[in-house]
């Protein structure tokens, strides 16, 4: 019994963090992002689609030092999707695909500059 439960728990767990996907994306969405914030900032999205998001950092973020930890951007969609694109440089373009299996209103931002800039967007999941 307290096996299966366990099983049943780390299976539930697997499924649950699994957004990021290695499918074939139905979509390609381009994003900008700078310390005047993410272009575009408003994202709408079909349930279930395999999303491509292709992040282009335009500068440097907060960090102008090259070896700091928190140096470019981020693109950081909050849980329950919880994936995080880290150290995008400028100039660099980072992808992640998601599959956008939870309706409703998301957030993502910039863990490291969204105190002090606008990196901030929603993403409506329909
Ligand atoms: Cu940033």
């Amino acid at each position: 019994m307290r096996w299966i439960k366990l099983f049943l728990f780390f299976s539930i767990l697997l499924v649950v963090g699994c957004t990021k996907t290695e499918e074939k994306p139905d979509i390609v969405i381009d994003i900008k992002v700078s310390k005047n914030g993410y272009e575009p900032n408003i994202i709408n999205v079909e349930r279930n689609k395999v999303v491509l998001f292709r992040i282009t950092a335009t500068d440097e973020g907060i960090e102008k030092d090259k070896d700091s930890k928190y140096y470019g951007h981020c693109f950081y969609i909050l849980p329950p999707y919880d994936v995080m694109v880290e150290n995008i440089e400028k100039g660099q373009t980072k992808e992640v695909k998601v599959k956008m299996i939870y309706p409703g209103h998301h957030i993502f931002t910039c863990p490291y500059c969204s105190l002090y800039f606008p990196t901030k967007g929603d993403i409506y999941v329909k």
